[in-house]
This record gives structure tokens, C-alpha cells and sequence, in this order.
């Protein structure tokens, strides 16, 4: 993975089970405009969200620690995200990684409906598109370097299923939401 994504499939044995449980047990914030959120672990600011220090989700904590022993990196920080039907989405954007511990990925662990994750760069003519299915129970870990040339985003799509993402960064360095912006000088696209 030099700067570019893996998809592993069938990390989570009963993804359905986990997603119930999720749905249900965790407490989700509606700091977003098209999502639900919910943070665990070291605080994590960003596109206008704070999200204070939280404590894990034991079913989280458990996947934390493979998806670590997998992806050879230490989540310090997971950010979930409900998308409670296809209406629900999230627009074009690269994340940020002057935050994370140096060369880490981020790892997205996918529930429930199965949607595409849309990504797209420059190029000669304009720009390249990829789309990446994301079937519950997979694991994407999107290198650190790819940032800098790709963004993604989940498109709309036609499922009135829910979909749950459990984003797991090692974040390092804790930012106010005004130091992020001021080091990206991006505005937010979501
Ligand atoms: O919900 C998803 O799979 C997308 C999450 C995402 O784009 C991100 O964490 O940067």
C-alpha cells in the first residue's frame, strides 16, 4: 500500500450482529449534516465537529484491536458514522494527516448495506474516477499518502438500509477545529 487503498474482506465474522448492537448501544450525535456520528477514544476536531475524549464501545474496543494486529498500526481514535438510509451521504474531501502518527492509515471496518466509496484525482483531462465497493464486514485501509492525491466521498445510493463506518485513525496530535483550518486552508466540503 504506497499511496493507494486495500480492501480486506470478512474481518467481522457477524456483521450484522455487531451492527444491531451499534445501532443501538451507542449514543449518536447529529453534528453532521447527512450522517450520525459518534466518537470514541482521543478527542478528534474537524469540519466544524468536536468530539471530546470518550470511552470505547467494548464491541469497538474488541475490533480496534484487530483491525490494529491487521493493519500493523494503534487506533487511538475511532469515528463512527449512520447513514440511516442511501439518502444519507457524505461529500468529496481528504482527510487529514498531520494529525496522525507518521505514515499510518486510516481503516474504515463497513455494516449493513453495502454502498460504494466514490474516489477521484487529477488528471491530463480532467479528473479519474474510481468507485470501491464497501460489503459489510470489510475492512479499507486508506494509506496516509493517497490523501494528498485522491479524495473520496460516499455517494448517494438507492438502498433504504442503514450503513455504519467505523473510521480508525492513530491520531497523534489533538487540533482545535481553527488550527485544522488553518493548516488545511480547505474549507470543508461536507
Ligand atoms: O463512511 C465511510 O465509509 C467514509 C468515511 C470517510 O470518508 C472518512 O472517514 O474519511
Amino acid at each position: 500500500m504506497a499511496d493507494d487503498w486495500t480492501l480486506l474482506t470478512g474481518v467481522v465474522s457477524h456483521p450484522d450482529a455487531l451492527l444491531e448492537r451499534l445501532l443501538t448501544e451507542v449514543t449518536w450525535t447529529e453534528q453532521m449534516r447527512s450522517r450520525r456520528t459518534a466518537s470514541m477514544g482521543l478527542p478528534y476536531n474537524y469540519s466544524g465537529a468536536e468530539y471530546p475524549p470518550a470511552p470505547w464501545h467494548p464491541a469497538v474496543a474488541e475490533l480496534r484491536d484487530r483491525v490494529g494486529a491487521l493493519a500493523g498500526f494503534t487506533p487511538t481514535n475511532c469515528l463512527l458514522n449512520l447513514y440511516p438510509t442511501g439518502r444519507h451521504s457524505l461529500g468529496w474531501h481528504s482527510d487529514d494527516t498531520d494529525i496522525l502518527a507518521p505514515g499510518t492509515p486510516i481503516a474504515i471496518v463497513s455494516l449493513g448495506a453495502e454502498r460504494p466509496l466514490g474516489l477521484r484525482r487529477d488528471s491530463e483531462d480532467g479528473f479519474e474516477y474510481r468507485s470501491q465497493p464497501l460489503p459489510a464486514g470489510s475492512l479499507l485501509l486508506m494509506s496516509a499518502a493517497m490523501q494528498a492525491t485522491w479524495r473520496h466521498r460516499l455517494p448517494r445510493h438507492k438502498t433504504l438500509e442503514p450503513r455504519v463506518s467505523l473510521t480508525f485513525r492513530h491520531i497523534v496530535r489533538v487540533m482545535s477545529e481553527g488550527e485544522r483550518r488553518a493548516a488545511s486552508g480547505r474549507p470543508p466540503e461536507w
